[in-house]
């Protein structure tokens, strides 16, 4: 037998990747490492999109969504998911809360990644950050974080999506769920720095997740009782998109649980566009989406993400994160708590750090 042929069976061989990659790519002093330009396919075949007719769903109270089903075309909704599972660079955020004096540790439930900056900057061609009147460079200190701009892959899918929602988009959320254990509890995007009423555009890719979304709280008026909107389940597929606009983020909540089964244990994508005002929105964003933490990548050969550093040309294998073990539930917020390490729950987030609007009745910028 020749040597290195025992290796191919002992040694996890590195997938091909399922779409073709592009010799060009994205590259920022912020990127651990640049991201390949979207496959001429991918690129071509969104000319297609939305592949389905939008169904508006606003027959509840504030409720005001626009459901694509679907929005990417079947052609590439799988190399798609692919590409930026295996393309991007991911983070398992943890950061640290003090909840009634002790010290917490939250740690986020999926992998995450950012970019985009707030309409107070602008990133030129080049990837320097300009102020948005003046044009000048940002000043040293505007920001605490390092804002990046979209990789073309994203920004491809952010003018595709502008296009048909009518609206801008300064700013893209990615979300990994690797199985069923990986979740958002529920939260809204509420936050002052988008504003009131934001639109959310919310692309999916890849496993099939419920998506819940049920009303705010509603105090009783005093002429009776008002009727309890109902809750809502969309069972979001590969290549959906449910645009969030209107009243929504002001008074409904929505989530994605976890779940058992074969089909989350597929991996799923959620990208979601939205436009944040002021700087605050871009202190938050990176700092809940990239933290200070270890960068991930996606190791097809191993079918799991792995820990990445830029030593030894890329790849250092490492133990991939577990979930933290359930130990106890926490009933007041509603999620899991162990001895000083909680997941995170969004909505406590936001208002721990001060920053949902929901009770407030101005808008301040
Ligand atoms: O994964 C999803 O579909 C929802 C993501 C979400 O709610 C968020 O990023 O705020």
């Amino acid at each position: 037998m020749k040597r290195g042929t025992l290796d191919m069976f002992v040694k996890p061989q590195p997938k091909k990747p399922k779409y073709e990659i592009s010799r060009e790519k994205s590259h920022h002093t912020t990127y651990p490492f640049s991201v390949p330009h979207l496959p001429a396919p991918h690129k071509e075949q969104l000319g297609f999109a939305p592949a389905a007719e939008s169904k508006v769903i606003n027959d509840q109270r504030d409720l005001d969504l626009v459901y694509y089903q679907p929005y990417i075309p079947s052609t590439i909704q799988a190399s798609l998911f692919d590409f930026l599972r295996q393309e991007l660079f991911y983070y398992r955020v943890r950061y640290n809360i003090n909840r009634g004096g002790i010290q917490t540790t939250v740690s986020t439930p999926r992998f995450t990644t950012v970019f985009g900056v707030d309409a107070t900057s602008h990133f030129t061609s080049s990837g320097s950050l300009i102020d948005a009147v003046t044009s000048s460079p940002v000043e040293h200190g505007r920001y605490q974080c390092k804002p990046r701009p979209l990789p073309q892959c994203l920004d491809e899918l952010r003018k595709l999506v502008e296009g048909t929602t009518n609206e801008t988009y300064n700013f893209c959320l990615v979300n990994y769920y690797a199985d069923g254990n990986d979740s958002i509890s529920y939260h809204s995007d509420d936050e002052r720095f988008l504003g009131p009423n934001p639109a959310i555009a919310s692309l999916s890719l890849g496993a099939r997740r419920d998506f819940l979304l049920k009303h705010k709280t509603i105090a009783p008026s005093g002429t009776g009782t008002v009727p309890e909107p109902k809750q809502i389940k969309l069972p979001l597929g590969s290549g959906d998109m449910v645009l969030m606009r209107g009243t929504t983020q002001a008074n409904w909540l929505h989530s994605i649980p976890k779940r058992a089964g074969d089909e989350a244990k597929r991996g799923r994508i959620n990208i979601t566009f939205r436009k944040a005002l002021v700087k605050r929105g871009t202190e938050n964003y990176y700092q809940y989406n990239v933290g200070s933490g270890t960068v991930y990548k996606w190791d097809a050969g191993l079918g799991k993400m792995v820990e990445w550093t830029a030593q030894a040309g890329g790849r250092i294998q490492r133990k991939a994160p577990k979930n933290l073990k359930r130990q106890k539930t926490y009933k007041t917020y509603g999620c899991l708590v162990g001895p000083q390490i909680i997941e995170e729950d969004k909505s406590m987030r936001h208002s721990w750090a001060g920053e949902s609007s929901r009770d407030l009745n101005t808008f301040p910028l």
